[in-house]
């Protein structure tokens, strides 16, 4: 059966500043904590850096040429902020706003539309250095730098992102400490959450002054989590994973502040939630973009394996080259839950894709067929939660091209596009000659 999409249904493709740019210190760019962090020996594998990267700053003439010819209708793209503001804040880099001036332009002269992320994980190192994100100054930084970026592309960019994954940049950078700063301490990591939600509740309004009819939103990676038995035990452990990573950002977002029964799981004291910070962040959206890769399932750890019911639930042994469960049915079930219990007016698909390790043949052609059959399947999921009355308005796959993969360095590749580091010669991938297919008939096409 023929998989159809509706019409105006947008599709898209997703890269972040940090990831493809490169120029880490080009034209006056300020240090950002990512380039701290990868410059920071055992933090990133094999020693990678984002130094060069995708080389994207030299070569981006080049890469929407490639996103043209893909048939793209809209490019989701971060801006560096220690690019458009070296020191965080104040002195602002004409050479920085100049490239994404030239980027948008060049993108609508593609007849491809703009959708930007403002904070993708580069936060400069000269906010770090004064406290980073647990510091409630810098999310008033934020709201400075969203309001510059507005003003100068806000006439041509109408498709805004205030954050991408704030879990991720709280959590792992400032708990689990893999990511940038490389912090691992819990109040850190709560207040950092905050004021990141706190600074995209405040740069709404003023990214929509800015910005007359633009769209915006926030993406976040989102999970379901699923018992691994449906014993009690089990259950209470998904339910509050399920908390940490779903309810923590999707209830503030929606006026319904933290979480009470994770809150009484972290036992802080939460006393940077100041009067009218609750309400700030429930700023209303246009859209809410939802990043999916996978699904948790979870086990107690609170009960004795003798203790809890057996296993019921095996993950699929299928993984992509992170470990990471291919579970296409879990973007059909995060979909309806978001729709159904926060009811946001829209949601796009802002990050969704595959590592896997497919290289160049001996033909010249990198064949991906593992990454054509997960996209497949997850845009038939998709597909299944707009049947089922999702306002699903827009898909971005992860990623246009190979690319600085975090901690993993170069080693995990989601592109569509093959991208080979000692050349910077790009390639497209089966996945990508078929996504072009996708986006032509507007369905799945085999
Ligand atoms: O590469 C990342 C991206 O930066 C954020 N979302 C998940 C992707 C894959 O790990």
């Amino acid at each position: 059966m023929k998989v159809t999409f509706p019409e105006g249904f947008i599709w898209g493709v997703a890269t972040s500043a940090y990831q493809i740019e490169g120029a880490w210190n080009e034209d006056g760019k300020g240090e950002s904590i990512w380039d701290r962090f990868s410059h920071t020996p055992g933090k990133i594998a094999n020693g990678d850096t984002g130094d060069v990267a995708c080389d994207h700053y030299h070569r981006w003439r080049e890469d929407v040429a490639l996103m043209k010819e893909l048939g793209l209708h809209a490019y989701r793209f971060s801006i560096s902020w220690p690019r458009l503001l070296p020191e965080g804040r104040g002195r602002v880099s004409a050479a920085g706003l100049d490239f994404y001036s030239r980027l948008v332009d060049a993108l609508l002269e593609a007849a491809i539309e703009p959708s930007i992320t403002l904070y993708h994980w580069d936060l400069p190192q000269a906010l770090q250095d004064q406290g980073g994100w647990p510091a409630r100054a810098t999310a008033e930084a934020f709201v400075e730098y969203a309001d510059l970026a507005a003003r100068r592309l806000g006439d041509r960019v109408k498709h805004w992102i205030t954050l991408n994954e704030p879990f991720v940049s709280a959590m792992v950078g400032y708990l689990e400490g893999r990511h940038a700063p490389g912090h691992s301490d819990l109040d850190e990591a709560l207040a950092a959450a905050h004021h990141l939600l706190l600074g995209h509740g405040w740069a709404v309004p003023v990214i929509r002054r800015n910005s007359p009819g633009a769209q915006v939103g926030i993406a976040l990676n989102l999970s379901g989590q699923t018992p691994a038995s449906p014993s009690a035990a089990d259950r209470a452990a998904a339910w509050q994973r399920d908390g940490v990573i779903n309810r923590w950002f999707l209830d503030p977002l929606s006026a319904r502040g933290y979480p009470a029964d994770i809150v009484q799981h972290y036992g802080r004291p939460m006393d940077f939630v100041q009067a009218g910070d609750l309400e700030a962040i429930a700023a209303p959206l246009d859209f809410l973009g939802v990043n999916y890769y996978t699904r948790g399932v979870v086990r107690s750890s609170v009960v004795s394996e003798a203790e809890n019911a057996p296993r019921t639930v095996l993950p699929n042994p299928e993984r992509t080259e992170m470990g990471w469960e291919v579970y296409p049915e879990g973007l059909y079930e995060i979909l309806g839950r978001v729709h159904f219990d926060y009811r946001f007016p829209a949601l796009y698909i802002t990050e969704n894709g595959a590592a896997y390790p497919h290289q160049i043949g001996p033909d010249g052609q990198v064949d991906d067929p593992l990454r054509v059959a997960f996209l497949k399947e997850h845009l038939a999921a998709a597909t299944r939660a707009i049947a089922a009355g999702v306002p699903l308005r827009g898909y971005f796959a992860w990623s246009l091209m190979d690319n600085f993969e975090w901690a993993h360095g170069y080693s995990k590749r989601f592109g569509l596009i093959y991208v080979d580091y000692q050349t910077q010669r790009r390639v497209l991938k089966t996945s990508a000659h078929w996504y072009r297919r996708v986006i032509a008939a507007n369905a799945v096409v085999d």
